[in-house]
């Protein structure tokens, strides 16, 4: 025998596509597991030719499922980013893409029985430590991937995924606010830091002689823009708790600017040497988040007159207005639609959020995916890389 074969599902999650694995699947430990991986999608190199990867970091991703121990979830989900170019394999964020793939699969191997309806997938996120609850169209007891929802970025519709998240702020670097403050001066430039579910550093467009609307190709493709960028990233890193990022994929770098096309807010963002040609599920909610957050770099470009707000609980209006300091009820809390636009579309994400102290407390976050199974089967490794069941 000269390859390995090892049991995955390729699938689409959101706007990214990868192998997702049941963890019982891979090597336990970590160095054969990535050499596995790296193997399964062809890395290092930029074409990914000898493997299943799909040559840029939005198609290189790998979900790793497991049965969770936890009284409060169903399974466990290691989102690792297999960089094309490189031999690394990055647990260093998380991805709320390929986490709308996590509940089908849960439900497809056997992890989650299914209801007869909609099943609720209680999935804990292990990159970043916190939960989110997926609900998977199931009728007659089958995972349904064809229905009437369409997100921006991908062709057609089909079976919605909605996703709902609590306590994602500061899950990468400690607080909303990583650096304490809502605004920060780095490398000559205003910028907010924040971090609801992805750390991301908010910059406004038109003080790099950007107009916002410019094409992820061309932005790619200005030298001058992309080291400023990147050093303005390494500088920010150390102050958002993350460390030394010249190797790590986080903070992403989200160019914003007035909304174009009746959204709330514009963004082009660097994933974060790529620009995304749509925008992250844990990017969004973080930009999202500074939106509605008084003070901001994002709160000045933002228009939020038109966000229909939902569930007012509590005195006054949406943390938006700046107002909710209130009665004596306490802090308002609101529920706010904040639409994103991207190079591709919208991003819709719904906050419940409160007033507080002059900023805000994010409450739980709310959004829509989908995700189709592609393809299952087993993906095969050479064996000098893994011999199953054998250490390499
Ligand atoms: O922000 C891209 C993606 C992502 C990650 C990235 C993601 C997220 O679009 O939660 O989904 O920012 O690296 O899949």
């Amino acid at each position: 025998m000269t390859q390995t074969a090892i049991s995955c599902s390729a699938m689409r999650g959101g706007t990214s596509k990868g192998l997702v694995f049941l963890a019982d699947d891979l090597p336990g430990d970590r160095a054969s597991r990535d050499a596995v991986l790296l193997a399964a999608m062809g890395s290092p190199d930029p074409r990914e030719i000898d493997g299943m990867g799909g040559s840029h970091p939005l198609t290189s991703k790998v979900a790793v499922v497991s049965q969770s121990p936890r009284d409060n979830a169903d399974v466990e989900y290691l989102f690792l980013q297999v960089w094309p170019d490189r031999a690394e394999v990055s647990d260093s964020q998380n991805c709320g893409n390929m986490l709308a793939a996590v509940g089908p699969f849960a439900i497809e191997r056997g992890l989650v029985g299914a209801r007869d309806g909609v099943t609720p997938v209680r999935i804990w996120m292990q990159n970043t430590e916190t939960l989110a609850i997926a609900s998977v169209q199931t009728p007659d007891g089958l995972v349904r991937y064809d229905g009437g929802a369409r997100i921006d970025g991908v062709p057609g519709t089909h079976a919605p995924i909605p996703i709902e998240f609590a306590d994602t702020a500061g899950s990468s670097c400690g607080a909303l606010l990583p650096t304490g403050r809502v605004v920060d001066v780095i490398e000559g430039s205003r910028v907010t830091c924040i971090d609801n579910g992805m750390p991301v550093v908010c910059l406004t467009a038109s003080d790099f002689g950007l107009s916002g609307q410019e094409s992820p190709a061309s932005l790619e493709g200005n030298l001058s823009l992309t080291k400023q960028v990147e050093a303005l990233r390494l500088a920010a890193g150390p102050m958002m708790n993350l460390g030394d990022v010249t190797n790590s994929t986080v903070p992403k770098m989200s160019l914003l600017s007035p909304p174009a096309h009746g959204g709330a807010v514009s963004t082009r963002t660097f994933i974060p040497h790529r620009v995304h040609e749509a925008i992250g599920v844990f990017g969004a909610v973080s930009v999202a988040t500074a939106c509605v957050l008084p003070g901001s770099v994002a709160h000045a470009v933002a228009d939020l007159s038109g966000a229909p707000s939902g569930s007012a609980e509590g005195p006054a209006a949406g943390p938006a207005a700046g107002s909710g300091e209130g009665s004596a009820g306490g802090p308002a809390s609101a529920s706010v639609d904040v639409e994103v636009e991207h190079p591709t579309g919208f991003f819709t994400v719904t906050l419940q959020v409160e007033a507080r102290d002059g900023g805000i407390s994010v409450r739980k976050s709310a959004l829509l995916r989908t995700a189709r199974l592609l393809m299952r089967g087993e993906v095969m490794v050479p064996s000098s890389v893994w011999t199953q069941g054998a250490a390499l």
